[in-house]
């Protein structure tokens, strides 16, 4: 094959076929708060011309149910573990990173002449449900080690505490939440409050539609057609899954019929590991000014935005409150939403105008559709955008800041002879001009801070005890070459900064448990990222992405509940390989009985 065809292939499917799925909905409010919901195997027809798929899935179905909560109304949820095997998920490591045609192997369905993976294949169907975005007591967070197992509820209390936003529900594993994840375990969860409705926005079918965006790719016969068998496929180069077919609420490249109206949609990225750059096209222009995002992972931002001009980047976990104008437009008209975005994502660019050319092999995207919009004849129903948004929130005051407490975590990826590497944090305590041992040096401008690593793996001792309703500032040293959207779970945070390092690690500096490298506070010659925080970052996050050649520097504070919670990468093949670490939230008076 030459060259010139890596940037192209002709989809074993045909795109834009299917209508875009909507997901059940279960309204708390209508159950008096308290629901149930039956974790099951399932079946599921991921596209026209698929076989059905086996899934593992919230009340059996690809995604779970759309939970509806108020604010201030909490919701009771029994989880009821009925899952049985087989395991419905194929697991496989291909030998090659390629085919004999230079083809990706993670850009083919199939197999790739790995063979079926015996652990995976081995699973029970033990999970355990964390609410992402949830304002949630430690015991109800869905802690990755305290499992149940097939036949043993849950009855998980969620507060509701909490502004009203888009979040998601979804197993949590310890080590397999990429499998589980992947076989279906996830679905989305509304907050709502009466802020959003004084706005008037829209709110339920017709036009308020979740677009919940994944991954997947499926086996083959012995014929080389494609079965519906979900397949995990990760290679030699690649330890995180980028299947070829982008899913939206469970279809592949699925297309929504929409009125000339003002739509809201809510879009989350539920994928394992793949960030999506989403650019709107029309007759195969960028029409991004159709966009305005209102609303990030914790709800409302202060003030509309405009989409960054390359498009909207969304990594796994992170969430969009989007309105999109569709009033002036013809019936008959088109629209498509594509990805630009390479996998692994690295923060590197791509312009919009070039859209329609994004398929790229090499970076792990045959296939750059994610649906299509068709404009249907109907009332034009055009809705005006208020001008101000959230009043709930500021940015935490220069002084402040000042006296916050402050920690350092770098990110670090470990090659280790034989073995998949391993993504770790490693968590720094700064050391005086004593210590001699393997240190983190950070300059920055006149100051030399000196660091050593105090944890390093996920069962490590807790080092983290920010207290409640302090402001902490956490800075997030990026020492990889991939873009990490780290999660903080329980409250939401800001961001501050993004600081672009250049960073040296010398021979053998990054040790099971220690790390010794330079960073210094100043652009690296090589590095092209404009670091910039887009303005749709400057909301309220629980899931921020730090690049390559940077520092992340977001501002914590913990208000609600004491309890022992975790941070971890949502690349769920990093956070399932140990980029995942614990916090315990402390109540300041009980900080004198801290042994
Ligand atoms: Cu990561």
């Amino acid at each position: 094959m030459n060259a010139p065809m890596l940037h192209a292939m002709t989809p074993p499917l045909a795109p834009f076929v299917d209508a875009l799925p909507l997901p059940s909905r279960l309204i708390a409010s209508e159950r008096d708060g308290r629901l149930t919901v039956r974790i099951r195997a399932g079946e599921h027809r991921f596209h026209r011309d698929l076989p059905v798929s086996r899934i593992w899935g919230f009340e059996g179905m690809v995604p779970g149910p759309t939970i509806e909560a108020e604010r201030g109304r909490p919701v009771t949820v029994e989880w009821r573990n009925e899952l049985e095997g087989p395991f419905p998920v194929v697991d496989t490591v291909a030998p090659e990173p390629a085919d004999a045609d230079g083809v990706p192997v993670q850009c083919l369905p199939g197999l790739s002449d790995g063979k079926p993976g015996r652990d995976a294949a081995g699973l029970t169907g033990h999970t355990v449900v964390h609410l992402h975005g949830g304002l949630t007591p430690a015991i109800y967070d869905g802690w990755a080690e305290n499992l149940f197992a097939p036949g043993q509820p849950a009855v998980f209390h969620y507060p509701m505490n909490q502004r009203a936003a888009l979040l998601w529900y979804h197993d949590h594993v310890m080590g397999i939440t990429k499998l589980d994840v992947y076989a279906g375990l996830a679905g989305l969860w509304t907050v709502r409050d009466d802020r959003e409705r004084e706005l008037g926005l829209p709110e339920g079918p017709p036009f308020e539609v979740p677009l919940l965006i994944q991954d997947r790719n499926f086996d083959l016969d012995e014929q080389g057609r494609l079965t519906g068998r979900l397949l995990h496929k990760t290679d030699p180069d690649v330890m995180e899954a980028f299947p070829p077919f982008t899913v939206v609420n469970g279809k592949v490249w699925p297309v929504l019929e929409v009125r000339p109206a003002t739509y809201r949609f809510r879009v989350l990225n539920g994928s394992n590991a793949r960030t999506y750059r989403l650019v709107l096209l029309r007759d195969r222009v960028p029409e991004l000014e159709r966009i305005t995002q209102i609303g990030t992972d914790h709800g409302l931002l202060r003030a509309p935005v405009a989409v960054p001009a390359d498009g909207l980047v969304l990594a796994s976990a992170e969430r969009a409150d989007l309105l999109v104008d569709f009033s002036d437009l013809e019936p008959g008209t088109e629209l498509t939403l594509l990805n630009t975005a390479r996998a692994p994502f690295d923060g590197s660019s791509f312009p919009a105008v070039d859209a329609e050319h994004a398929a790229d092999l090499d970076g792990l995207l045959p296939y750059p559709q994610v649906m299509r919009l068709r404009v249907s004849a109907g009332d034009v129903a055009r809705r005006s955008i208020p001008r101000t948004l959230a009043t709930d929130y500021e940015s935490p005051s220069p002084e402040v800041l000042a006296k916050a407490p402050r920690r350092a975590i770098a990110l670090i990826e470990r090659e280790i002879d034989g073995e998949t590497n391993m993504l770790t944090m490693r968590e720094l305590e700064s050391v005086d001009a004593e210590y001699t041992g393997p240190a983190v040096t950070v300059v920055d401008d006149e100051e030399t801070t000196r660091y050593r690593v105090v944890a390093a793996h996920f069962e490590d001792t807790t080092t983290f005890f920010p207290m409640l309703g302090e402001y902490e500032v956490w800075q997030l040293i990026n020492l990889t070459g991939d873009t990490h959207p780290i999660h903080l779970h329980l409250d939401p945070f800001q961001i501050l900064a993004r600081r672009p390092i250049r960073y040296e690690i010398p021979e053998g500096g990054i040790g099971e448990r220690d790390l010794a490298a330079t960073v210094t506070l100043a652009r690296d010659p090589d590095d092209e990222l404009d670091h910039a925080i887009d303005d749709n970052e400057r909301g309220l996050k629980d899931t921020i992405r730090v690049n390559p050649n940077e520092i992340v520097e977001i501002a914590v504070r913990f208000n609600t509940y004491s309890g022992r919670y975790m941070y971890h990468c949502h690349i769920l093949e990093h956070e399932d390989r140990d980029m995942m670490r614990p916090f315990v939230t402390m109540a300041p008076e009980l900080m004198p009985f801290m042994a």
